[in-house]
């Protein structure tokens, strides 16, 4: 049996809440993926970022929210 690395990324199918939501404040997000995930290799590959006063991503006033609860 030959096994083969797998070179295709997850992707994230649907979120909660759903995007464009507006929100007040929420304890719990939520991401699916479309193929099972181990917990080790998301807690280091995930991140959640607020956009920031300037409403774009990608932009120095990002500011990075710490994920307070383990991922499964
Ligand atoms: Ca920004």
């Amino acid at each position: 049996m030959t096994l083969t690395p797998d070179t295709t990324p997850a992707q994230v199918v649907r979120v909660a809440p759903s995007r464009g939501a507006i929100l007040g404040s929420m304890g719990t997000i939520a991401a699916f993926f479309n193929e099972p995930m181990y917990p080790s290799s998301t807690t280091s590959s995930v991140s959640l970022k607020e956009i920031g006063p300037d409403g774009l991503f990608g932009t120095a006033d990002d500011i990075n929210i710490p994920l307070l609860t383990p991922l499964a």
